[in-house]
């Protein structure tokens, strides 16, 4: 099983079943929106289906005003479907919605074949691709939080099958005893290994609050590229910052955000990270919100239909288009970053000494340099600057 831990399979041998998937059908509920939009979301399912490694066989949408409670689907597309899963040998469906555990559960005694849904599809990806200790343990902990509230549903469907046809509705006597006390067992082990990833996480996140904390004393400000999946946000970071992250045409390559350092055309220092895309229906737990301010880039714009291009362009009159594959409009990007930069406030006029050439080369790098002039005693410097810089230069500040 890909990027699930050996622990999670170990301990959940008898109901979890693998997210193994290979040959899968689609199936969708398409309540509202456009049918475009509906089509839309099922051509990304499939994507994310094909990220995942398994073959997409066939698609099928349901038009309704809301999913079925017992089965997401209505009792007669279920016909449909199991007709469809023979007809293509299919081992798994996929659909295109968060499902409670009942829903999965009624719909795979249905169909006979496993049952997954986006989220769960989704998770299996973050677990293939995270690479740092942190955001495999992150992949970790959501998997085990979706997964634990479903183990009584797998347990309880294949404790019905080991009671065969003599077992009753509720799996027997015979049946349920061991199964029950395992499944208690499972859960408990469980919930350990959980509440041991969010202290883990917790302690790594401190480390890197600190980090985080000691740029901002340095006041070097951060830009965060964030995007849907495979829209050439990583490509952006390096063709900005020369940095060599990974690009595939592939469904969220990047899981573990990357931060690089970049200068503006002024030479003003500035970090720039690279983040996990979007898509529909994202498990967003975990997710930092807050932006302050936002310039929207249109990337690709050498593989764009010009109609299409035009169309952005009256749409998104604020936004930057460029190309990280041929370099058009970057040098405008870079600039527009530069000017939406926090502007540092304290202007000063100082005398640097000489043996202070440190002093001298942080303005440079985080401030706004207005005049300079190299005398004998030193260098002066006109500049606008961030508090801490100013204290730093106070000793030096020319009086007027
Ligand atoms: N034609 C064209 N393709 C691009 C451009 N920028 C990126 N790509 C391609 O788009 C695909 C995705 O690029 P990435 O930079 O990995 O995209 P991402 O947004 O970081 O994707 P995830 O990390 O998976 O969320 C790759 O195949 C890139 O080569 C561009 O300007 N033009
Ligand atoms: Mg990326």
């Amino acid at each position: 099983m890909p990027g699930l831990s050996t622990e999670l399979a170990d301990v959940t041998e008898v109901e979890y079943r693998q997210l193994r998937l290979e040959q899968v059908v689609l199936v969708g509920v398409w309540t509202d929106g456009s049918a475009a939009q509906a089509d839309a979301s099922l051509v990304e399912l499939a994507r994310l289906a094909e990220t995942a490694g398994s073959q997409v066989l066939d698609a099928l949408v349901q038009r309704r005003e809301r999913p079925d409670p017992a089965t997401y689907i209505g009792s007669g597309k279920v016909l449909e479907l199991r007709e469809i899963v023979l007809g293509t040998g299919a081992d798994t469906v996929i659909c295109d919605g968060e499902l409670t555990p009942g829903q999965l559960r009624q719909l795979e005694a249905k169909l006979k074949v496993k049952v997954i849904d986006r989220t769960a599809l989704i998770l299996d990806i973050f677990a293939q691709h995270a690479r740092s200790r942190e955001g495999k343990a992150q992949v970790e902990l959501a998997q085990l939080s979706y997964f634990l509230p479903r183990l009584r549903g797998w347990g309880e469907s294949l404790s019905r099958q080991a009671g065969g046809a003599g077992g009753g509705a509720d799996g027997g006597v015979g049946t349920r005893g061991p199964g029950e006390t395992k499944l208690e067992t499972d859960r408990r082990r469980i919930h350990r290994r959980i509440a041991k990833l969010r202290r883990e996480i917790a302690a790594m996140r401190t480390v890197r609050d600190t980090k985080r904390g000691r740029r901002r004393a340095n006041e070097v400000p951060n830009v965060a590229i964030v995007g849907y999946t495979n829209a050439g946000k990583s490509s952006l970071l390096n063709v900005i910052t020369g940095a060599e992250v990974l690009v595939q045409d592939a469904l969220f390559a990047t899981l573990d955000p990357t931060t690089r350092r970049a200068t503006t055309p002024q030479g003003r220092e500035y970090t720039l990270t690279d983040t996990v895309g979007f898509v529909r229906h994202l498990p967003t737990e975990g997710r930092d919100t807050t932006m302050p301010a936002e310039l929207v880039v249109v990337n690709k714009i050498d593989h764009a239909d010009e109609l299409v291009l035009s169309r952005l362009r009256c749409l998104l009159p604020e936004a930057a288009f460029v190309s990280a594959h041929t370099g058009a409009g970057i040098t405008g990007l870079v600039q527009r970053i530069a000017d939406a930069l926090p502007q540092p406030q304290v202007e000063v006029d100082a005398l640097v000494p000489w043996t202070q050439g440190a002093l001298v080369a942080r303005v440079h790098a985080e401030g706004e340099l207005l005049a300079t002039d190299h005398t004998e005693d030193g260098t002066r410097l006109r500049a606008r600057v961030r508090p801490d810089l100013a204290g730093a230069l106070a000793e030096y500040v020319v009086q007027a």
